[in-house]
């Protein structure tokens, strides 16, 4: 990651932060823009993960047990939509955190007989050392390859002669509009030959109050993790927010899917940051868009993939119908009318999308 010194000023003492460009340049956007916003990514720094770690125990987040309860309760269907014959299989976790949920499906694919390779890809070095003892632990015998870093920048290579199969669990795709979820899936899609497979995590439509329950927690834990922002934002780019004077809102929208979160300004107020040298109004009551977390119905996911190379082979789902982890296969390119009507197709997933 590039990064930059900000100018110091004279009269500070402090050493002057150290700026992430892609922040600076994300914030200067999101709140100069009509309707204020800011990338959900950036929620994510040391404080953001440890509140999103409480955040997947809370009773009302059931997104989290729900994924879980299919891997560990249905890992066998799962590897039989995955390997239905012998060819060895490489599996590529994007976005593996500790390994937790995958092992059961390793062990699977190892009961079944197919040869096995893990490659899970993270950000974090401190979840794939736990990730790493875990496996050493409890499935000695499989081939593990953790890559520290970005998904595409370190795409493993791996034999033509074997499987590969993409996982993209907890809904994460979630976080992107429908634009950038098929432009991150043929992404993905251009790194595989016909036959491989993509596992998506998916939070599915269901009663609304539930949705919104797991967006705005009693215990206030969403809200602190979506307050956390700011907090970032005064720490890196020298900001000037009173948390105080910010709310959590949540909403979720029956017609598009969307659970979506933002800020609220309690008052009128002026916030500035001096690593920017620029400072930014707030109406009473004006909001900050920081995140959507769709959810899906299955034509939508047979839409979604239909528009970036893949078919539903399956979709394996819990006992309450909840959550879907859905099985992808590369399809061979189409021709071209048939691309043009399968991108033409999702409608009724209309949205707000400002970034
Ligand atoms: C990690 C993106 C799946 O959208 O449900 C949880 C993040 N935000 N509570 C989600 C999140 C608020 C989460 N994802």
């Amino acid at each position: 990651m590039e990064m930059y010194l900000a100018l110091n000023h004279a009269a500070e003492p402090a050493a002057a932060p150290v700026v992430d460009p892609a922040l600076a340049n994300d914030v200067i956007a999101g709140l100069g823009a009509q309707q204020k916003f800011l990338p959900s990514k950036w929620f994510y720094d040391d404080a953001g993960s440890r509140l999103f770690q409480q955040i997947m125990a809370l009773p009302e987040y059931y997104l989290t047990r729900a994924e879980l309860g299919i891997l560990r309760n249905k890992p066998d269907d799962l590897a039989e939509w995955i390997a239905p014959d012998a060819l060895p299989v490489d599996l590529i976790e994007l976005g593996s955190g500790d390994g937790a949920k995958t092992i059961s499906l390793c062990d699977a694919l190892m009961r079944r007989g197919t040869p096995c390779t893990y490659h899970p890809i993270d950000v974090s070095a401190h979840a794939l050392i736990e990730l790493q003892q875990r496996f050493l632990a409890e499935l000695p015998d499989l081939p593990l390859h953790p890559i520290l870093g970005d998904y595409f920048e370190h795409w493993p290579s791996t034999p033509p002669s074997h499987r590969q199969v993409v996982m993209l669990l907890g809904s994460n795709l979630g976080n992107l509009n429908q634009d950038q979820s098929i432009q991150l899936l043929k992404r993905v899609r251009s790194r595989l030959l016909v036959g491989d497979v993509l596992l998506l995590g998916l939070d599915l439509k269901k009663d609304p109050g539930m949705i919104l329950a797991a967006y705005n927690d009693a215990q206030g834990v969403t809200a602190a993790f979506n307050m956390n922002l700011l907090r970032r934002l005064n720490r890196e780019l020298d900001m000037d927010f009173d948390t105080e004077h910010f709310s959590h809102y949540a909403s979720y929208s029956p017609l598009d899917g969307a659970a979506r979160s933002f800020l609220v300004s309690k008052r009128r107020q002026v916030v500035r940051s001096r690593a920017l040298d620029r400072e930014f109004h707030f109406a009473r009551g004006e909001t900050i868009y920081t995140e959507q977390s769709q959810k899906y119905s299955f034509e939508a996911i047979e839409q979604l993939a239909a528009a970036s190379g893949f078919d539903v082979a399956s979709t394996v789902t819990d006992d309450l119908g909840w959550y879907t982890i859905a099985v992808l296969r590369a399809r061979p390119k189409q021709p071209a009318r048939a691309a043009f009507l399968a991108a033409a197709l999702p409608v009724g997933w209309p949205a707000f999308t400002p970034w």
